[in-house]
Protein backbone atom coordinates (compact mmCIF):
# COMPACT_ATOMS: atom_id res chain seq x y z
CA UNK A 1 0.00 0.00 0.00
CA UNK A 2 1.32 3.32 -0.44
CA UNK A 3 0.19 6.99 0.20
CA UNK A 4 -0.90 9.73 -1.66
CA UNK A 5 0.97 11.85 1.28
CA UNK A 6 4.48 11.12 2.26
CA UNK A 7 4.09 10.25 5.83
CA UNK A 8 7.32 11.67 6.52
CA UNK A 9 6.03 15.23 5.12
CA UNK A 10 2.69 14.60 7.71
CA UNK A 11 5.62 13.12 10.73
CA UNK A 12 7.46 16.19 10.30
CA UNK A 13 4.84 19.66 10.28
CA UNK A 14 3.60 17.32 13.22
CA UNK A 15 6.66 17.08 15.18
CA UNK A 16 7.13 20.91 14.66
CA UNK A 17 3.58 21.38 16.47
CA UNK A 18 2.90 18.15 18.73
CA UNK A 19 3.96 20.34 21.82
CA UNK A 20 1.50 23.05 21.43
CA UNK A 21 -1.02 20.22 20.88
CA UNK A 22 -0.20 18.70 24.11
CA UNK A 23 -0.68 21.24 26.23
CA UNK A 24 -3.70 22.06 24.62
CA UNK A 25 -4.95 18.76 24.82
CA UNK A 26 -4.27 18.26 28.65
CA UNK A 27 -5.51 21.88 29.72
CA UNK A 28 -8.64 20.52 27.96
CA UNK A 29 -8.27 16.98 29.72
CA UNK A 30 -8.65 19.13 32.89
CA UNK A 31 -11.26 21.25 32.35
CA UNK A 32 -13.24 17.76 31.45
CA UNK A 33 -12.35 15.66 34.17
CA UNK A 34 -14.45 18.57 36.34
CA UNK A 35 -17.42 17.27 34.37
CA UNK A 36 -16.32 13.69 34.76
CA UNK A 37 -15.71 13.34 31.37
CA UNK A 38 -12.63 11.33 30.47
CA UNK A 39 -11.30 12.74 27.22
CA UNK A 40 -9.44 9.47 26.03
CA UNK A 41 -12.91 7.54 25.34
CA UNK A 42 -13.98 10.99 23.25
CA UNK A 43 -10.82 10.54 21.43
CA UNK A 44 -11.32 6.99 21.07
CA UNK A 45 -14.24 7.35 19.46
CA UNK A 46 -12.84 10.54 17.45
CA UNK A 47 -10.22 8.01 15.82
CA UNK A 48 -13.11 5.26 14.48
CA UNK A 49 -15.39 8.00 12.96
CA UNK A 50 -15.99 7.68 9.38
CA UNK A 51 -17.85 9.75 6.51
CA UNK A 52 -17.77 9.01 2.93
CA UNK A 53 -16.08 11.31 0.24
CA UNK A 54 -18.32 12.31 -3.18
CA UNK A 55 -16.01 11.32 -6.04
CA UNK A 56 -17.98 14.47 -7.33
CA UNK A 57 -17.07 16.38 -4.73
CA UNK A 58 -13.25 16.35 -5.27
CA UNK A 59 -14.23 18.27 -9.09
CA UNK A 60 -14.78 21.99 -9.22
CA UNK A 61 -18.85 22.28 -8.93
CA UNK A 62 -20.68 25.19 -10.89
CA UNK A 63 -24.05 26.74 -11.06
CA UNK A 64 -26.28 26.97 -13.98
CA UNK A 65 -24.54 30.25 -14.85
CA UNK A 66 -21.17 28.74 -14.92
CA UNK A 67 -18.46 26.99 -13.70
CA UNK A 68 -14.98 27.81 -13.12
CA UNK A 69 -12.27 24.99 -12.98
CA UNK A 70 -9.71 25.26 -10.85
CA UNK A 71 -5.82 24.23 -11.88
CA UNK A 72 -5.41 20.46 -11.76
CA UNK A 73 -8.74 19.03 -11.34
CA UNK A 74 -9.22 14.76 -11.26
CA UNK A 75 -10.27 14.11 -14.69
CA UNK A 76 -11.85 10.56 -14.03
CA UNK A 77 -12.23 8.45 -11.20
CA UNK A 78 -8.55 7.15 -10.33
CA UNK A 79 -7.93 10.97 -10.44
CA UNK A 80 -10.63 11.60 -8.09
CA UNK A 81 -9.71 8.48 -5.59
CA UNK A 82 -6.43 9.97 -5.87
CA UNK A 83 -7.28 13.60 -4.78
CA UNK A 84 -9.52 11.50 -1.76
CA UNK A 85 -6.50 9.40 -0.71
CA UNK A 86 -4.76 13.42 -0.24
CA UNK A 87 -7.56 14.01 1.73
CA UNK A 88 -7.30 10.53 3.84
CA UNK A 89 -4.13 10.90 4.38
CA UNK A 90 -4.18 14.23 6.03
CA UNK A 91 -7.73 14.31 7.57
CA UNK A 92 -8.11 10.69 8.35
CA UNK A 93 -11.82 9.99 8.93
CA UNK A 94 -12.56 9.67 5.31
CA UNK A 95 -11.63 6.32 4.27
CA UNK A 96 -14.33 5.71 1.77
CA UNK A 97 -15.39 7.40 -1.43
CA UNK A 98 -18.87 7.56 -2.55
CA UNK A 99 -19.26 6.78 -6.34
CA UNK A 100 -21.97 8.20 -8.89
CA UNK A 101 -22.89 6.32 -11.96
CA UNK A 102 -22.68 7.11 -14.45
CA UNK A 103 -20.79 10.53 -13.64
CA UNK A 104 -18.04 7.93 -12.96
CA UNK A 105 -16.76 6.01 -15.87
CA UNK A 106 -15.56 2.96 -15.48
CA UNK A 107 -13.87 0.44 -17.87
CA UNK A 108 -12.73 -2.03 -15.46
CA UNK A 109 -14.20 -2.52 -11.92
CA UNK A 110 -11.05 -5.18 -11.12
CA UNK A 111 -8.83 -2.67 -11.84
CA UNK A 112 -10.21 0.53 -9.97
CA UNK A 113 -10.45 -1.37 -6.94
CA UNK A 114 -6.97 -2.88 -6.94
CA UNK A 115 -5.95 1.33 -7.43
CA UNK A 116 -8.51 2.14 -4.69
CA UNK A 117 -6.81 -0.91 -1.92
CA UNK A 118 -3.61 0.38 -3.45
CA UNK A 119 -3.96 4.25 -1.11
CA UNK A 120 -6.38 2.43 1.13
CA UNK A 121 -9.61 3.97 -0.05
CA UNK A 122 -12.67 1.71 0.12
CA UNK A 123 -15.90 1.97 -1.55
CA UNK A 124 -18.82 3.17 0.53
CA UNK A 125 -22.49 3.56 -0.86
CA UNK A 126 -23.23 4.13 -4.71
CA UNK A 127 -25.12 6.72 -6.19
CA UNK A 128 -27.46 6.05 -9.26
CA UNK A 129 -27.86 9.16 -11.45
CA UNK A 130 -31.17 9.17 -13.39
CA UNK A 131 -31.52 12.62 -13.77
CA UNK A 132 -29.56 13.87 -16.72
CA UNK A 133 -30.12 11.58 -19.60
CA UNK A 134 -28.89 13.04 -22.85
CA UNK A 135 -29.09 10.36 -24.98
CA UNK A 136 -31.17 10.41 -28.53
CA UNK A 137 -33.16 7.11 -28.24
CA UNK A 138 -36.30 8.73 -27.29
CA UNK A 139 -35.72 7.60 -23.48
CA UNK A 140 -34.28 11.09 -22.20
CA UNK A 141 -35.40 11.83 -18.27
CA UNK A 142 -36.91 15.03 -19.14
CA UNK A 143 -40.15 14.35 -17.93
CA UNK A 144 -39.35 12.05 -15.19
CA UNK A 145 -37.40 8.77 -14.87
CA UNK A 146 -38.29 5.78 -12.38
CA UNK A 147 -42.11 7.39 -12.50
CA UNK A 148 -42.42 8.65 -15.99
CA UNK A 149 -45.65 7.33 -17.65
CA UNK A 150 -43.58 6.04 -20.27
CA UNK A 151 -43.14 2.35 -19.08
CA UNK A 152 -39.78 1.88 -21.71
CA UNK A 153 -38.82 4.98 -19.88
CA UNK A 154 -39.06 3.55 -16.38
CA UNK A 155 -37.61 0.44 -17.22
CA UNK A 156 -34.27 1.98 -18.56
CA UNK A 157 -34.17 3.80 -15.13
CA UNK A 158 -34.43 1.12 -13.24
CA UNK A 159 -32.03 -1.16 -15.34
CA UNK A 160 -29.66 2.23 -14.59
CA UNK A 161 -29.97 1.53 -10.71
CA UNK A 162 -29.59 -2.45 -10.93
CA UNK A 163 -26.53 -2.05 -12.93
CA UNK A 164 -25.49 0.68 -10.21
CA UNK A 165 -26.02 -2.25 -7.72
CA UNK A 166 -23.94 -4.29 -10.12
CA UNK A 167 -21.03 -1.97 -10.25
CA UNK A 168 -20.96 -1.06 -6.34
CA UNK A 169 -20.93 -4.95 -6.01
CA UNK A 170 -17.36 -5.42 -7.76
CA UNK A 171 -16.13 -2.75 -5.42
CA UNK A 172 -17.01 -4.17 -2.13
CA UNK A 173 -20.06 -1.25 -1.56
CA UNK A 174 -22.95 -2.61 0.69
CA UNK A 175 -25.94 0.53 -0.27
CA UNK A 176 -27.29 2.36 -3.30
CA UNK A 177 -28.62 5.80 -2.67
CA UNK A 178 -31.55 6.45 -5.30
CA UNK A 179 -32.34 10.88 -6.05
CA UNK A 180 -34.67 11.49 -8.34
CA UNK A 181 -35.45 14.38 -10.57
CA UNK A 182 -39.13 13.64 -11.22
CA UNK A 183 -41.56 16.02 -10.78
CA UNK A 184 -43.56 18.68 -12.58
CA UNK A 185 -43.42 22.12 -13.07
CA UNK A 186 -46.53 23.20 -13.26
CA UNK A 187 -49.74 22.39 -11.50
CA UNK A 188 -52.05 19.50 -13.55
CA UNK A 189 -48.53 18.36 -15.32
CA UNK A 190 -48.87 14.97 -13.60
CA UNK A 191 -50.73 12.87 -11.21
CA UNK A 192 -49.32 13.16 -8.08
CA UNK A 193 -50.74 9.78 -6.97
CA UNK A 194 -49.91 8.26 -10.34
CA UNK A 195 -46.18 9.42 -9.85
CA UNK A 196 -46.21 7.96 -6.67
CA UNK A 197 -47.72 4.77 -7.29
CA UNK A 198 -45.04 4.19 -9.92
CA UNK A 199 -41.74 5.35 -8.19
CA UNK A 200 -43.43 2.40 -5.65
CA UNK A 201 -43.25 -0.09 -8.25
CA UNK A 202 -40.10 1.05 -9.64
CA UNK A 203 -38.65 0.59 -6.65
CA UNK A 204 -39.43 -2.57 -6.06
CA UNK A 205 -38.17 -4.03 -9.06
CA UNK A 206 -34.96 -2.19 -7.74
CA UNK A 207 -35.44 -3.49 -4.23
CA UNK A 208 -35.65 -7.39 -5.77
CA UNK A 209 -32.38 -6.93 -7.21
CA UNK A 210 -30.34 -5.62 -3.78
CA UNK A 211 -28.08 -8.33 -2.79
CA UNK A 212 -29.34 -9.69 0.83
CA UNK A 213 -26.71 -7.91 2.58
CA UNK A 214 -26.97 -4.27 1.01
CA UNK A 215 -29.40 -1.01 2.14
CA UNK A 216 -31.25 0.78 -0.61
CA UNK A 217 -31.44 4.77 1.01
CA UNK A 218 -34.28 6.80 -0.36
CA UNK A 219 -32.87 10.45 -0.83
CA UNK A 220 -35.71 13.37 -0.89
CA UNK A 221 -35.52 16.68 -1.96
CA UNK A 222 -38.38 18.85 -2.20
CA UNK A 223 -37.53 20.81 -5.35
CA UNK A 224 -35.06 21.29 -7.89
CA UNK A 225 -34.71 20.81 -10.54
CA UNK A 226 -38.98 20.33 -10.34
CA UNK A 227 -40.23 23.47 -9.29
CA UNK A 228 -43.87 22.91 -8.81
CA UNK A 229 -43.75 19.38 -7.51
CA UNK A 230 -41.48 17.00 -6.58
CA UNK A 231 -42.57 13.05 -6.39
CA UNK A 232 -39.93 12.13 -3.51
CA UNK A 233 -40.37 15.62 -1.92
CA UNK A 234 -39.76 15.07 1.96
CA UNK A 235 -39.45 12.77 4.69
CA UNK A 236 -42.71 11.70 5.03
CA UNK A 237 -43.25 10.66 1.23
CA UNK A 238 -39.47 8.84 1.72
CA UNK A 239 -40.94 7.15 4.85
CA UNK A 240 -44.00 5.38 3.62
CA UNK A 241 -42.10 4.60 0.57
CA UNK A 242 -39.12 3.02 2.40
CA UNK A 243 -41.98 1.01 4.69
CA UNK A 244 -43.86 -0.20 1.70
CA UNK A 245 -40.16 -1.46 0.51
CA UNK A 246 -39.21 -3.50 2.97
CA UNK A 247 -36.67 -3.46 6.05
CA UNK A 248 -33.71 -2.77 2.96
CA UNK A 249 -35.03 0.36 2.08
CA UNK A 250 -33.87 3.26 4.49
CA UNK A 251 -33.94 7.10 4.35
CA UNK A 252 -31.39 9.32 3.82
CA UNK A 253 -31.27 12.63 5.05
CA UNK A 254 -29.42 15.46 2.54
CA UNK A 255 -29.27 18.67 5.25
CA UNK A 256 -29.67 20.72 2.33
CA UNK A 257 -33.09 19.04 1.05
CA UNK A 258 -35.26 20.61 3.39
CA UNK A 259 -37.35 23.65 2.84
CA UNK A 260 -35.74 27.56 5.05
CA UNK A 261 -36.34 26.81 8.80
CA UNK A 262 -37.20 22.90 8.80
CA UNK A 263 -35.96 21.72 12.05
CA UNK A 264 -33.93 18.84 10.75
CA UNK A 265 -32.83 17.56 13.54
CA UNK A 266 -36.69 17.07 14.71
CA UNK A 267 -36.90 14.80 11.41
CA UNK A 268 -33.87 12.74 12.01
CA UNK A 269 -35.09 12.27 15.61
CA UNK A 270 -38.58 10.86 13.62
CA UNK A 271 -36.78 8.80 11.54
CA UNK A 272 -34.96 7.27 14.06
CA UNK A 273 -37.96 6.31 16.13
CA UNK A 274 -39.33 4.76 12.69
CA UNK A 275 -36.55 2.85 12.55
CA UNK A 276 -35.69 4.15 9.18
CA UNK A 277 -33.18 6.79 9.41
CA UNK A 278 -30.70 5.20 6.93
CA UNK A 279 -27.68 7.96 6.17
CA UNK A 280 -26.69 11.77 5.89
CA UNK A 281 -25.84 13.68 2.91
CA UNK A 282 -23.79 16.52 4.59
CA UNK A 283 -23.62 20.02 3.38
CA UNK A 284 -25.09 23.51 4.51
CA UNK A 285 -27.00 25.97 2.85
CA UNK A 286 -28.47 29.69 3.25
CA UNK A 287 -30.98 29.64 1.12
CA UNK A 288 -31.93 26.16 -0.60
CA UNK A 289 -29.85 23.15 -1.81
CA UNK A 290 -26.61 25.79 -1.82
CA UNK A 291 -24.20 22.57 -0.89
CA UNK A 292 -22.33 24.75 0.58
CA UNK A 293 -19.52 23.38 3.14
CA UNK A 294 -20.44 21.48 6.21
CA UNK A 295 -21.19 23.50 9.49
CA UNK A 296 -19.98 26.50 7.15
CA UNK A 297 -23.48 28.31 7.81
CA UNK A 298 -24.86 26.54 10.57
CA UNK A 299 -22.59 24.96 12.82
CA UNK A 300 -25.50 24.85 15.85
CA UNK A 301 -27.90 22.55 13.10
CA UNK A 302 -25.17 19.98 12.93
CA UNK A 303 -24.27 19.84 16.51
CA UNK A 304 -27.98 19.52 17.38
CA UNK A 305 -28.52 16.63 14.15
CA UNK A 306 -25.50 14.78 16.24
CA UNK A 307 -27.28 15.72 19.77
CA UNK A 308 -30.08 13.68 18.33
CA UNK A 309 -27.75 10.64 16.93
CA UNK A 310 -25.42 10.32 20.10
CA UNK A 311 -28.43 9.76 22.41
CA UNK A 312 -30.11 7.41 20.11
CA UNK A 313 -26.72 5.16 20.14
CA UNK A 314 -26.67 5.49 23.53
CA UNK A 315 -29.93 3.94 23.87
CA UNK A 316 -29.54 1.10 21.25
CA UNK A 317 -32.00 2.65 18.67
CA UNK A 318 -29.62 3.04 15.92
CA UNK A 319 -26.25 1.31 14.76
CA UNK A 320 -24.62 1.59 11.08
CA UNK A 321 -25.92 5.20 9.96
CA UNK A 322 -23.93 5.93 6.58
CA UNK A 323 -22.44 9.46 6.87
CA UNK A 324 -21.19 11.08 3.21
CA UNK A 325 -20.56 13.99 2.69
CA UNK A 326 -22.40 16.35 -0.91
CA UNK A 327 -20.87 19.22 -1.74
CA UNK A 328 -20.27 21.42 -4.37
CA UNK A 329 -17.30 23.85 -4.69
CA UNK A 330 -17.54 26.40 -6.94
CA UNK A 331 -15.14 28.74 -5.64
CA UNK A 332 -12.57 26.89 -3.30
CA UNK A 333 -10.03 24.06 -4.07
CA UNK A 334 -12.59 20.88 -3.34
CA UNK A 335 -9.56 19.50 -1.39
CA UNK A 336 -9.17 22.09 1.29
CA UNK A 337 -13.41 21.97 1.80
CA UNK A 338 -13.80 18.54 1.98
CA UNK A 339 -10.87 18.82 4.89
CA UNK A 340 -12.41 21.50 6.72
CA UNK A 341 -15.55 19.78 5.75
CA UNK A 342 -14.26 16.47 7.12
CA UNK A 343 -13.45 17.91 10.42
CA UNK A 344 -16.29 20.11 11.10
CA UNK A 345 -18.63 16.88 11.01
CA UNK A 346 -16.40 15.25 13.45
CA UNK A 347 -15.79 18.22 15.76
CA UNK A 348 -19.57 17.93 16.32
CA UNK A 349 -20.14 14.65 16.69
CA UNK A 350 -17.12 14.93 19.52
CA UNK A 351 -19.38 17.83 20.95
CA UNK A 352 -22.06 15.71 20.88
CA UNK A 353 -20.41 12.62 23.07
CA UNK A 354 -19.72 16.03 25.84
CA UNK A 355 -23.57 16.62 26.41
CA UNK A 356 -24.96 14.66 30.05
CA UNK A 357 -27.99 12.92 28.63
CA UNK A 358 -28.77 11.74 32.11
CA UNK A 359 -28.77 15.39 33.65
CA UNK A 360 -30.66 16.71 30.19
CA UNK A 361 -33.57 14.33 30.41
CA UNK A 362 -33.86 15.34 33.97
CA UNK A 363 -33.96 19.01 33.38
CA UNK A 364 -36.61 18.22 30.44
CA UNK A 365 -38.53 16.34 33.27
CA UNK A 366 -38.68 18.88 36.03
CA UNK A 367 -39.13 21.60 33.23
CA UNK A 368 -36.42 23.81 33.15
CA UNK A 369 -35.64 24.81 29.24
CA UNK A 370 -33.18 27.34 30.01
CA UNK A 371 -30.65 24.79 31.98
CA UNK A 372 -31.64 22.18 28.83
CA UNK A 373 -30.58 25.07 26.71
CA UNK A 374 -27.31 25.59 28.82
CA UNK A 375 -26.16 21.62 28.71
CA UNK A 376 -26.63 22.06 24.82
CA UNK A 377 -24.41 25.24 24.64
CA UNK A 378 -22.12 24.48 26.66
CA UNK A 379 -20.83 21.29 24.90
CA UNK A 380 -21.34 23.17 21.63
CA UNK A 381 -19.35 26.25 22.89
CA UNK A 382 -16.52 23.69 24.02
CA UNK A 383 -13.72 23.71 21.77
CA UNK A 384 -12.76 20.44 20.95
CA UNK A 385 -10.07 20.96 18.49
CA UNK A 386 -7.49 19.25 20.44
CA UNK A 387 -9.01 15.93 20.42
CA UNK A 388 -9.33 16.05 17.00
CA UNK A 389 -5.61 16.89 16.69
CA UNK A 390 -4.61 14.64 19.07
CA UNK A 391 -6.76 11.55 17.24
CA UNK A 392 -5.52 12.63 13.86
CA UNK A 393 -1.76 12.45 15.13
CA UNK A 394 -2.34 9.27 16.61
CA UNK A 395 -3.59 8.18 13.39
CA UNK A 396 -0.97 9.21 11.47
CA UNK A 397 -2.82 12.22 9.92
CA UNK A 398 -1.64 15.96 9.98
CA UNK A 399 -2.39 18.07 13.03
CA UNK A 400 -2.66 20.99 10.91
CA UNK A 401 -4.01 19.25 7.77
CA UNK A 402 -4.36 22.90 5.39
CA UNK A 403 -1.18 23.69 6.39
CA UNK A 404 0.69 20.55 5.57
CA UNK A 405 -1.61 20.61 2.09
CA UNK A 406 -0.66 23.73 0.88
CA UNK A 407 2.58 23.05 1.95
CA UNK A 408 2.60 20.10 -1.04
CA UNK A 409 1.46 22.78 -3.71
CA UNK A 410 -0.38 19.16 -4.54
CA UNK A 411 -2.90 21.37 -7.46
CA UNK A 412 0.46 22.71 -9.17
CA UNK A 413 1.55 19.67 -9.91
CA UNK A 414 -0.89 17.72 -10.62
CA UNK A 415 -1.83 20.53 -13.52
CA UNK A 416 1.47 19.78 -15.23
CA UNK A 417 0.29 15.99 -15.19
CA UNK A 418 -3.75 15.98 -15.85
CA UNK A 419 -5.31 17.62 -18.50
CA UNK A 420 -6.89 20.45 -18.07
CA UNK A 421 -11.05 20.61 -18.09
CA UNK A 422 -13.16 23.39 -19.36
CA UNK A 423 -16.04 21.65 -18.48
CA UNK A 424 -17.94 19.06 -16.47
CA UNK A 425 -21.06 17.48 -15.76
CA UNK A 426 -20.57 16.92 -11.99
CA UNK A 427 -21.23 18.56 -9.03
CA UNK A 428 -23.89 21.06 -10.41
CA UNK A 429 -26.96 19.60 -8.74
C1 LIG B 1 -29.48 16.10 -5.43
O1 LIG B 1 -29.52 17.46 -5.22
C2 LIG B 1 -28.31 15.47 -4.70
O2 LIG B 1 -28.31 15.86 -3.37
C3 LIG B 1 -28.30 13.97 -4.84
O3 LIG B 1 -27.73 13.36 -3.72
C4 LIG B 1 -27.44 13.78 -6.02
O4 LIG B 1 -26.92 12.48 -6.12
C5 LIG B 1 -26.36 14.79 -5.73
O5 LIG B 1 -27.08 15.90 -5.24
C6 LIG B 1 -25.57 15.15 -6.92
O6 LIG B 1 -24.76 16.28 -6.72
MN1 LIG C 1 -27.61 14.55 -1.78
Amino acid sequence: MFKAVNLEIINAENEKIKNNLKFDYEYLQKKLEKKNININEIKEKIKNFQVALPTWGVGTGGTRFSRFPGIGEPQNIYEKIEDCAVINDLAGITQKVSPHFPWDNVNDFKELKEFADNFGIGFDVVNSNTFQDNSRDNLSFKYGSLTNSQQSIREKAIQINIEAIESGKKLGSKGLTVWIGDGGNFPGQMSFSNSLDRYVDSMKKIYSSLPKDWLVYLEHKPYEPAFYSTVISDWGTSYICAQELGDQAMCLVDLGHHLPNTNIEMIVSRLIDSKKLGGFHFNDSKFGDDDLDSGSINPYELFLIFNELTIASIKGKIKNIAYMIDQSHNVTDPIESLILSANEIVSNYAKSLLVNYEQLESYQDSNDPIKCMQILKDAFKTDVSPIIEQARLENNNAIDPISVYRSLNYKEKKSKIRKSSQGSSSGIV
